[in-house]
């Protein structure tokens, strides 16, 4: 049996990937850091109904001791670094706390597992957003990177340090240029998950309107079930590498408005008002990947479309508002 050590993994990513791995029999560690809250934290594990089944050990990716004896105490054979200050809006206020979790975190868990388990395979969550200001108009493992915010600027050094220990001590690590996926686990604040909650309200008389900011925006959206499917064929190759992980199609803020609107009966431009307070202090315009290497060295395809999710997460949003009422 297989044993995977989960930073995130009561994000998004961290809760899929989780479910996936028990499913091909690993024994599953996740990463979880100390909260107030901690009843409302494996909020998502609970919703795929795995949090009996996923093993917790208490750490923080700041704290290098901590993370030090998680990687100590699990003996991973693969670890994936999923945790972060990962909304790139709050980036800008709160610049050096996402360098701290989002950068040097990264370095702190390849300190730790180079240290206390060299054998184990190392994965990176790094992400489309380094591309920012795009210099080619389809991004790929080659095109130059220009990050546009602290968050951006932040997965970059935990990209190259990813690159740099591979290359300076032989490690297994490979780093996933992942671009934006969704589902009904993504955060509230990113704008997928905003506009279909906003499109759950509206239909149930519990909101009017759904305040948005740059509706101009344009990003290359897939599914988290998907690319988690792509971390894991990541580790199998006997060779570490870098992977863009993308569908090749690029859709606007708007067009999403259109089809979660339409998918519940509604029209987008009656509710859709735009906000200068949701604008961000400079913008990444638009992404679009290309996933040939992904395709022809690990044999992954994204399996479902945008029109799909969009109506998985309106559905999803709905559902979870009839029944809390609110
Ligand atoms: P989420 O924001 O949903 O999850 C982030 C996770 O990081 C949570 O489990 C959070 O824990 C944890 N975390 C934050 N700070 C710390 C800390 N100091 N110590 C330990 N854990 C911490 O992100 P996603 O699941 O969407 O994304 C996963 C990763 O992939 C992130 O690194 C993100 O930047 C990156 N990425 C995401 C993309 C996407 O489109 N989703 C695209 C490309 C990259 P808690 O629950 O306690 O807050
Ligand atoms: P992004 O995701 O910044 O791409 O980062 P987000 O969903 O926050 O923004 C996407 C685009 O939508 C525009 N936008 C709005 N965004 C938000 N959040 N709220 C709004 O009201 C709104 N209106 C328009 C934004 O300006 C932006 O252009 C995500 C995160 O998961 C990162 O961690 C990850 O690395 C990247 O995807 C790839």
């Amino acid at each position: 049996m297989k044993t995977a050590l989960i930073t995130g993994i009561t994000g998004q990513d961290g809760a899929y990937l989780a479910r996936f791995l028990l499913g091909r029999g690993y024994r599953v560690h996740g990463l979880l850091r100390r909260s107030a809250s901690a009843d409302v934290i494996g909020e998502r594990l609970r919703w795929l109904g795995i949090e009996r089944e996923v093993e917790m050990v208490d750490a923080d990716l700041v704290d290098l001791s901590s993370i030090l004896r998680a990687v100590q105490v699990t003996q991973p054979d693969e670890v994936y670094n999923l945790a972060a200050q990962s909304f790139v809006k709050t980036s800008w206020t709160q610049p050096l706390l996402t360098g701290q979790v989002t950068g040097l975190g990264a370095v702190n868990m390849l300190e730790a597992v180079r240290l206390a388990a060299p054998q184990a395979r190392f994965y990176q969550a790094s992400s489309s957003e380094m591309y920012g200001l795009i210099q080619a108009p389809i991004q790929n493992e080659t095109t130059p990177f220009y990050p546009r915010s602290p968050y951006a600027a932040a997965k970059l050094y935990a990209h190259w340090m990813t690159v740099n220990y591979r290359e300076s001590f032989g490690m297994h690590a490979s780093s996933g240029i992942l671009f934006n996926h969704e589902s009904p686990l993504r955060g509230i604040e990113f704008v997928t998950r905003k506009i279909t909650d906003g499109v759950a309200r509206i239909k149930l008389g519990l909101a009017k309107t759904l305040a948005l900011g740059n509706l101009d925006a344009r990003r290359d959206w897939g599914h988290a079930a998907d690319y988690v499917r792509a971390m894991w064929l990541m580790m199998q190759q006997e060779t570490p590498a870098d992977y863009v992980v993308a569908t090749g199609r690029t859709t606007s803020v708007r067009e999403f408005c259109r089809l979660a609107f339409a998918h519940a009966g509604l029209d987008w431009e009656a509710h859709v008002t735009v906000d200068p307070a949701f604008l961000r202090p400079a913008e990444v315009d638009v992404l679009q990947g290309d996933a040939s290497r992904a395709r022809e060295r690990l044999g992954w395809e994204p399996e479902i479309t945008l029109e799909r999710m969009v109506a998985e997460m309106v559905d999803a949003d709905l559902e979870r508002l009839r029944r809390r009422g609110s």
